[in-house]
């Protein structure tokens, strides 16, 4: 018999609050560091022990189900079949280690290609983001209303700084007229509270060049429940199963930044 969405969800958010609630506890221990791509791509063995907690407890309840992580504790997932677990046990793992606080547990669960239940939760304030799909996205079991739309003079966009200096994955002058026009800008260090300060309207926008399916899932569920737009650099649809580009906003306003500043995608 397959599981049903709500008792997948009920576990999920049991699961997600159990973990916070052990990264909480962890503060006190010293943390075990290691650089992965780049001397600034970290992890820690929180991220790698909390990976595998949801593994754990996933694989037990659920077999069937797959797991996409970015810790590589899951599946090696090549198609959105069934139901998919795609998880960051730690997003924001730099402000995690220097910061202790501005991070968060993503997790996106797919049913056939199909975003289902959206869970980000921001440890240290005890903030739990929930999307169901159909039914809304809670903030602690509040509902969030839907977003509305605005304009760029009247926005805070989110965008790292290192994106209108010289870098390799985009012309630096591309996103300057947006920093000069908008009403300000902001970086967070963690795409998934990124995500939720959008759907929750503490942000407008939330652009980025370059991200893994586990730091956006989630979020784009949220988003989209709420009817706000989550494409990628170019207008185009996001990939589940690949690296991409990220950008997200309220209705109205994607489309302006789409056109007037993105070029359409035509840069
Ligand atoms: P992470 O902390 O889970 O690695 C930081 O700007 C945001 O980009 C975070 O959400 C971070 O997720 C993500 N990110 C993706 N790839 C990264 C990389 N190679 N190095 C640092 N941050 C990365
Ligand atoms: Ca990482
Ligand atoms: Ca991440
Ligand atoms: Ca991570």
């Amino acid at each position: 018999m397959t599981a049903s969405m709500n008792e997948i969800d009920t576990y999920a958010k049991q699961w997600i609050k159990e973990a916070g609630e052990r990264i909480r506890s962890s503060f006190p221990n010293r943390l075990n560091i290691q650089s992965k791509s780049d001397p600034n791509d970290l992890v820690t063995n929180i991220d790698q022990e909390t990976e595998q907690y949801f593994i754990e407890k996933i694989k037990g309840t659920y077999p069937e189900h797959k797991i996409l992580g970015e810790e590589g504790y899951g599946d090696d997932v090549t198609r959105l079949n069934g139901v998919v677990w795609i998880i960051d046990p730690i997003d924001g793992t730099m402000n995690f280690i220097h910061q202790r606080r501005n991070f968060a547990i993503s997790i996106g669960i797919y049913e056939d290609g199909i975003g289902k239940i959206g869970l980000i939760y921001d440890v240290v304030h005890d903030e739990l983001y929930h999307a169901f799909k159909g039914e809304g996205v809670f903030l602690n079991g509040e509902e969030l209303p839907k977003l509305e739309t605005r304009t760029v003079s009247e926005s805070i966009i989110g965008l790292n700084a290192t994106w209108v200096t010289e870098n390799r994955r985009l012309p630096p002058e591309l996103l300057s007229p947006l920093v000069k026009q908008a009403r300000g800008t902001r970086s967070y260090g963690s795409a998934a509270l990124e995500m939720v300060y959008l759907a929750s309207g503490r942000i407008d926008a939330y652009i980025t060049p370059r991200l893994a399916p586990w730091d956006f899932a989630a979020g784009i569920i949220m988003i989209e429940e709420l009817g706000g737009v989550a494409t990628n650099l170019r207008g185009e649809r996001l990939d589940l199963l690949n690296q991409s580009s990220v950008f997200v906003a309220k209705p109205g306003l994607h489309g302006e930044i789409l056109k007037n500043y993105l070029k359409d995608g035509k840069w």
